[in-house]
């Protein structure tokens, strides 16, 4: 099919993916761990005794809360239970092997000392860097850092959202070169960052900035090689974001699946993606009330393979509270998840699309060096058969437990390049089975 092409001076540089190292790294991570901490979390979706329903990050932007009195949280900003040790202790049980942390959410408070703003935690009463020790500890324990930045902020009195005026063009020149020295000094202070996810790039001022955002991004990658951004960040020549005006992906990876999920590896393009996902239904910072639907680890174990069926890594969000402890529910899930992990973590790591036919107990991942084939059940059919189907001169070499390898499995051929592969697992196992498959090659 013949390309449109519209010539771009600021669209996608590149065109299929990146084969280096660091971004080998990223694809084989699986699992990651996302954190939004900031001021939000000392309201927790409260404010005088009244609930907010929205986002607990969001809270500022709602007509009950005073924008004054937000802007005064930073007076009581004094995490005393943080302990970044034991936040990256937790993710390594959990088996994220990649840590997103919010150095800025929309709000404009810096968890880093920043010599461009006074609104930082050097100003509040913890009066310390937090993003420093939590590298550090993430860092000691072999779990890569990315960094969370919003270019959106709330704070800063150039930010504009539209530029209708000289008078707010004029602003917004000193808010870019505030974001630009922002976003320089947090690769200067934090050298062994591994990427940033960007956030907030939706409003009109900055889908005016390609050419401003595209040098930046070169700085950026200037400063740290291999460094990896994903298509959030800046905007063509026309405005378009994430994938271009001829379609091509601007970035890295496909940062669009916020809270949702592919459904088919066509839908991914073949593109490399992650998903960011909430535990309730959209809550990223700590509320103290969750309501409504709250995830089960199954339903997020499940969430976790099937991004990595399709190609893609699962990224689940933790929302500390104002103290900085990390809440019940959210420990519980990361300890049953992680409990899965240390079993089945073979069919995660290193694994990605495997283009069998999709069948209905579940989703087949497949290890991108070995070729060794995963099939992990989270519906088991009535008569206990798990139906394969391979493309034509593939077979089954070796089927086996992924959790006990000495049971092994003899398919039974029931068409042409059709098996049956009856479970043995117990039917009391908790969570979901994994069947290995060496196939011939
Ligand atoms: C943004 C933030 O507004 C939110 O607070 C949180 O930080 C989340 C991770 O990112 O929310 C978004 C971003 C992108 C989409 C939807 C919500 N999107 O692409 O549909």
């Amino acid at each position: 099919t013949p390309r449109t092409s519209i010539a771009l001076e600021h669209g996608s540089h590149r065109l299929g993916k990146r084969t280096d190292e660091m971004m080998q790294t990223w694809r084989n991570y699986g699992l990651g761990q996302f954190i939004h901490w900031g001021l939000y979390a000392i309201p927790g979706g409260h404010w005088e005794g009244k609930y907010y329903g929205g986002a607990a990050e969001w809270i500022r932007s709602w007509k009950d809360m005073p924008n004054e009195a937000y802007d005064e949280l930073y007076k009581e900003f004094d995490p005393q239970n943080f302990d970044p040790r034991a936040w990256a202790k937790q993710a390594k049980s959990l088996g994220a092997k990649y840590m997103i942390i919010t150095t800025k959410h929309h709000d404009g408070f810096c968890l880093w000392p920043s010599e461009y703003t006074d609104y930082d935690v050097t100003n509040s009463p913890y009066g310390k860097d937090i993003i420093g020790p939590l590298v550090e500890a993430y860092d000691a324990e072999g779990i890569d850092v990315y960094l969370y930045f919003s270019v959106m902020d709330w704070n800063h009195l150039g930010y504009r959202s539209k530029l209708e005026t000289e008078e707010d063009r004029e602003a917004y020149e000193g808010f870019k070169e505030f974001t630009r020295n922002q976003l320089l000094e947090l690769l200067d202070l934090y050298p062994t960052t591994k990427g940033l996810w960007f956030d907030g790039t939706w409003d009109a001022a900055w889908k005016e900035q390609a050419a401003f955002a595209d040098k930046l991004e070169t700085e950026m990658r200037e400063k740290i090689p291999g460094l990896i951004i994903g298509s959030r960040f800046r905007p063509d020549d026309y405005g378009n974001r994430h994938f271009d005006s001829n379609g091509d992906l601007m970035g890295d990876y496909e940062q669009g699946w916020e809270r949702k999920l592919p459904e088919t590896f066509e839908d991914t393009k073949g593109n490399d993606w992650d998903c960011v996902m909430t535990v309730p239904e959209n809550q990223w910072g700590y509320h103290s009330d969750w309501r409504g639907h709250v995830k089960t680890s199954f339903e997020l174990i499940e969430m976790l393979v099937k991004s990595v069926s399709l190609n893609g890594n699962f990224v689940m969000n933790f929302g500390p509270d104002g103290q900085g402890s990390i809440r019940e529910e959210e420990t519980k899930l990361a300890a049953e998840i992680g409990d899965w992990m240390d079993v089945n973590h073979e069919a995660i790591y290193g694994c990605g699309y495997l283009d069998w036919k999709k069948q209905d107990w579940g989703y087949y991942t497949k290890n991108r060096e070995t070729g060794k084939v995963y099939m992990v059940v989270f519906n088991r059919p009535l008569n206990g058969a798990l139906r394969v189907k391979t493309p034509s001169k593939i077979g089954l070499e070796k089927v086996y437990s992924l959790k006990e390898p000495s049971v092994t499995y003899e398919p039974e051929e029931v068409h042409k390049d059709e098996y049956f592969i009856h479970l043995k697992e117990s039917k009391t196992s908790k969570g979901p089975v994994v069947i290995v498959i060496e196939p011939t090659k």
